[in-house]
């Protein structure tokens, strides 16, 4: 038995997807998610037109073979594009030989270590009321964790925050399209102050603890803003009020700089959303400079490497908390789920839910109670897409704001 087909697919109901299937010669049917938000077109090229002939008659059981063959035959390595289709790939054939193995593909990965995965909510709202409103609303739902982002008097709309007004959102997007729907034509723009940011958080999360008390896991994104300096002393500031985790306090790719947020801090950090390999992490996972791995299954290689990465945390007591925003499609979220399920270090996932037109496209087989994710028992990652209902959402440009300073400066965003 080998491989037959691979079709490469993007869809757009309400944001954009980039979805693999590959086909055996016996009929089975594997899916991969390969979305990059904003940037969904080079990795959909890079499948169609560099790796699907290259699979064309291999044998589908072979995937460490198949992941060395995409990562270390071409030459070029790394990089969020190529990762991305590597994981694809990946994806679907775990897919594959978890079907033909007749089991959720957790099982495969050495079954459940647990019941159920524990997943944390998005609230946020533009002021602390609004805010309080939404954990309400997800506490009403069940959920134990949230992560929390609010507004910052003086600055208008900023990452995190749902534009759509208060109340528990499911439907925060920051990639945008036109302001009439259709495809847009250059990024949107933010404006930022870390000097407001900084004055403003800590007094939002004395308040969240006063009116939640103590047993809520509060979660909170800095989104690469701040230096190593101006991290450290948040995460210092913020050490009282015991967060879960404070994520991306600086960008990612100086590694070093966690060093210093680590001298003068014991709040927990995590880190890893932009990141596409182990690499990324060598200096933080060794010198113990994180407590939870952020990448996505679909940006990093795909359920292959995700295992040998958070294995190699795990060493280090390093947990996981897999990315799992809705630009990660139900496939890529499924994938994570039975990692999570299997995995010893276990962290928390994050979970936002897709929306309605999504899940006419996406068949799930992924349940949701009381604040616990379970991937299902289907054969495989239980995940399908209708390709008759994808074809009906044509692709749609969109891109993630720029951020700029209040004199005009380009920063992170
Ligand atoms: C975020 C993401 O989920 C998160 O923690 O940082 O929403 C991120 O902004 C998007 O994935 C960007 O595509
Ligand atoms: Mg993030």
């Amino acid at each position: 038995m080998s491989i037959e087909s691979v079709d490469v697919s993007v869809t757009s109901p309400g944001r954009n997807f980039v979805t693999l299937k590959i086909t055996t010669s016996d009929g089975v049917v594997g899916w991969g998610d390969a979305t990059l938000n904003g940037r969904e077109l080079a990795v959909a090229s890079y499948l169609s037109d560099h790796i699907a002939s290259t699979l064309i008659g291999r044998d589908e059981d072979r995937i460490e073979d198949t992941w060395q063959y995409l990562y270390r035959g071409p030459y070029w390595r790394r990089g969020p594009v190529t990762m991305a289709a590597i994981a694809a790939v990946d994806m679907a054939l775990w897919d594959i030989k978890a079907k033909k193995a007749g089991m959720p593909l957790y099982q495969l990965l050495g079954g459940a270590s647990r019941s159920g995965v524990r997943v944390y909510a998005h609230a946020s709202g533009t002021d602390y009321q609004a805010l309080a409103n939404a954990i309400t609303g997800y506490q009403e739902l069940g959920f134990t964790a949230v992560r929390v982002q609010t507004g910052v008097p003086g600055l208008g709309q900023i990452y995190g925050v749902s534009a759509a007004g208060p109340g528990v959102r499911y439907d925060y997007e920051p990639a945008k399209r036109a302001a009439d729907g259709r495809a847009a034509t250059a990024p949107t723009e933010e404006t930022w102050d870390t000097n407001a940011y900084l004055a403003h958080m800590p007094g939002v999360f004395d308040r969240i603890r006063q009116d939640f008390g103590t047993d809520l896991r509060i979660l909170h994104d800095g989104h690469h803003r701040m230096s190593p300096i101006e991290a450290a002393r948040f995460a210092k500031d913020i050490e009282p009020y015991k967060l879960f985790w404070l994520e991306d306090c600086t960008p990612g790719e100086d590694q070093t700089a966690l060093r210093l947020v680590r001298q003068h801090s014991t709040t927990p950090l995590a880190i890893g959303e932009v990141f596409n390999t182990v690499y990324d992490y060598q200096t933080l996972i060794t010198e113990r400079l994180i407590d939870y791995v952020r990448s996505a299954v679909t940006h990093t290689g795909g359920i292959t490497a995700m295992k040998k990465l958070l294995d190699f945390a795990a060493i280090y007591g390093i947990r996981s908390g897999i990315h799992g925003p809705t630009d990660i499609s139900p496939i890529g979220m499924a994938a994570a789920l039975h990692l999570d399920m299997a995995i010893h270090n276990f962290g928390i996932q994050e979970y936002m839910p897709h929306n309605e037109a999504t899940l006419n496209v996406f068949q799930t087989s992924y349940t949701l109670d009381n604040g616990f994710l379970h991937p299902g028992d289907e054969p495989g990652l239980g995940v399908s897409l209708d390709e008759e209902a994808a074809a009906g959402h044509e692709y749609t440009k969109a891109y993630l704001p720029v951020n700029r300073l209040i004199d005009g400066t380009v920063h992170d965003w």
